[in-house]
């Protein structure tokens, strides 16, 4: 795994909101993230997260792509893969904060012929609200317009707010809400199986159709920047957690949100 980051490619996340990371895994790592991410989705049938709570749609939406939600949970490999110190360190480089949790990772496979990923932001949905949070998406196909590749509109992150403006099947609806964004032109982001890219959650962006008899497959990951306080929504929550946590109040739960890395001395629990 090439986990060195540039101060150019810092400063690039910084300014456009996301920065793409070619060669990120070697073709070993390749396999097994493949492998890992087969075997656990396999494992999950049509439930998005291991309770159940939610389950695949039979509609349009399914067919933009088949969701997976912390298969850290509930997959040995995908635990290693998900809670490596390293992609914690990135994360917190990138973003420039000192510890990073767990928010949920997420297998995303837009299926052959797949209807695109309407343009949105993500934090809006997230049980905290954070101009920090940053997701990673790593391709384990080729990616490219043809199959669904991601298309960000840069330094959107600037201006964003934690409006939340829903993911329907008319992929621009978000230009309704910020019409600024709707005047300028979106960066595709191609990659080769192994590449990754990191994305601001308040940066806009979406990703085309499946014009490919071939799956689209992507394994993400998005992170909570560590002393983030609970807003009052559900996303991934259980009802039960809703109810314990107050408003404000920090999300430090180990179980739900691990801290996978933190700048302090001590922080040691991942890297032996
Ligand atoms: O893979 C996609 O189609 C969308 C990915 C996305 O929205 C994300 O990773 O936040
Ligand atoms: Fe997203």
């Amino acid at each position: 795994m090439r986990c060195e980051l540039s101060a150019e490619q810092i400063q690039s996340y910084r300014d456009n909101g996301y920065v793409v990371l070619h060669d990120f895994l070697d073709a070993d790592e390749l396999e097994v993230w493949r492998r890992c991410v087969g075997e656990a989705v396999a494992q999950r049938g049509k439930r998005k997260l291991m309770d159940g709570s939610m389950m695949e749609e039979d509609n349009y939406y399914a067919r933009v792509f088949a969701q997976r939600i912390n298969l850290w949970n509930d997959h040995a490999g995908m635990r290693r893969l998900m809670l490596d110190e390293r992609l914690g360190k990135m994360a917190a480089d990138l973003a420039g904060v000192d510890g990073i949790r767990i928010w949920h990772d997420q297998a995303l496979i837009k299926p052959p012929w797949g209807n695109p990923t309407g343009w949105h932001l993500d934090n809006p949905y997230w049980s905290f609200y954070s101009r920090d949070a940053i997701s990673i998406w790593v391709a384990l196909d080729d990616v490219t317009p043809d199959n669904g590749c991601l298309y960000f509109i840069p330094g959107s992150h600037k201006s964003a707010t934690f409006d939340n403006v829903g993911i329907g099947s008319n992929i621009g609806d978000l230009f309704d809400t910020y019409p600024q964004w709707g005047k300028l032109e979106a960066a595709s982001a191609s990659m080769k199986a192994g590449a990754c890219s990191f994305h601001n959650a308040l940066l806009a962006h979406g990703a085309g159709a499946n014009m490919t008899p071939y799956a689209r497959r992507a394994m993400t990951c998005a992170y909570m920047p560590d002393g983030s306080t609970f807003n009052g929504q559900r996303n991934i929550l259980s009802q039960e957690q809703v109810d314990r946590y107050t408003i404000g109040e920090v999300i430090d739960d180990d179980a739900q949100a691990p801290l996978i890395y933190h700048r302090s001395k001590d922080f040691a629990r991942f890297s032996g």
